[in-house]
């Protein structure tokens, strides 16, 4: 019996040595030290011995088992060892290889500015409405009192999808929407995409971008357009930047007027970019026309308020020194990256 177990510790430590994984490991374990495996089909035949073989076969079958269990321990801790090392070898990273770049957007031109001006009006307290291209007659023109036979209808300017609806030619119809919708105190500008039948050249696209302003409350006066509009202006290119008004004429408003800032090469005393003037034009402005509030449902006697409408292109093209207005909607990734 004795040589019965030096024999099967023989062939489990052989077996162990050539076990390659853990199941392999655990098949061994129950073939030799599990309830019905052969070391304890041995001791189970230990009561045929005589009174002194018997502790002298228990000892070496405790030795067996101790030694198979440690050669065990020893094969699952060499095992987990390779597959650390085997891990460890698949993912080396050679830090010397170049990385993988990558490709940041950039913010458009237009964008840019949009977001400067969002951001001075915002802090003033205006709101922010966006809305639809595509537009109603009614809001793009009837309810702006710009009647049926005005000149700014003519199909020479305006892109019509049908009878009465177009491309929206100005960002006004946002404001009669939220007019209609909301009571006064109103505060909010709507910044956008317009367009107009123009043949594109260096200073004209049929798509450009507008933003225009609203206030409407009890006892909005041209004061207040001018000190907010002034206040705009020096936000927007300085506090050095001085703004004068001229009367003008849009039948949304009445009276109406547009808005000058010193020029920013020579700051007033005239020079080829303003053309001797001293000043650039900037915006145009007004006190909304009463028939406009009245028809938006808000009584003309009660509120009063002021509009402007300030084209985008322009004040991004002077910014950035953009000479060609079509270079803003191109999108040549050759022009886009350099800002
Ligand atoms: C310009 C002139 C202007 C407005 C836009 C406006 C809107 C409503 C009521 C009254 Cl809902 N007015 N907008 C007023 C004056 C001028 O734009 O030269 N834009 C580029």
């Amino acid at each position: 019996m004795k040589q019965q177990l030096e024999q099967m510790l023989k062939r489990a430590l052989e077996e162990i040595s050539g076990a390659d994984s853990n199941e392999y490991l655990e098949n061994i374990r129950v073939k030799y030290l599990g309830k019905k495996g052969e070391l304890t089909a041995v001791l189970r035949t230990m009561g045929s011995l005589s009174a002194e073989e018997r502790p002298v076969i228990g000892q070496i079958a405790n030795e067996v088992r101790e030694k198979v269990g440690a050669a065990l321990d020893g094969a699952r801790a060499l095992i987990q060892r390779h597959e650390a090392d085997r891990r460890i070898a698949s993912e080396t990273i050679d830090v010397t290889l170049p990385g993988v770049r990558t490709e940041f957007g950039k913010t458009h031109p237009l964008t840019t500015v949009i977001n400067e001006l969002c951001d001075i009006f915002s802090g003033m307290g205006f709101a922010i409405h966006e809305g639809p291209e595509v537009e109603y007659d009614y809001y793009n023109f009837e309810a702006l009192n710009v009647p049926k036979d005005h000149p700014a209808r003519d199909t020479q300017d305006t892109f019509y999808i049908s009878d009465n609806i177009v491309l929206r030619t100005q960002t006004s119809p946002m404001q009669v929407r939220v007019m209609e919708k909301q009571k006064p105190p109103i505060r909010m500008i709507a910044p956008g995409r317009v367009y107009r039948s123009d043949a594109a050249d260096a200073t004209h696209s049929p798509v450009f971008h507008q933003l225009e302003g609203l206030v409407v409350d009890k006892g909005v006066t041209m004061a207040d357009l001018k000190g907010t509009l002034e206040f705009f202006a020096k936000a927007l290119f300085g506090d050095d930047v001085s703004v004068r008004f001229r009367p003008h004429h849009f039948p949304f408003t009445e009276p109406s007027a547009e808005m000058d800032v010193t020029c920013f090469k020579c700051h007033g005393k005239g020079c080829p970019l303003c053309k001797g003037e001293g000043y650039i034009e900037l915006l145009g402005c007004g006190m909304v026309h009463p028939r406009v509030l009245a028809g938006c449902g808000i009584d003309p006697e009660i509120y009063s308020g002021f509009a402007l409408g300030i084209g985008l292109e322009r004040i991004v093209m002077r910014r950035f020194m953009i000479d060609d207005i079509r270079l803003l909607v191109e999108n040549d990734m050759r022009f886009l990256r350099q800002f």
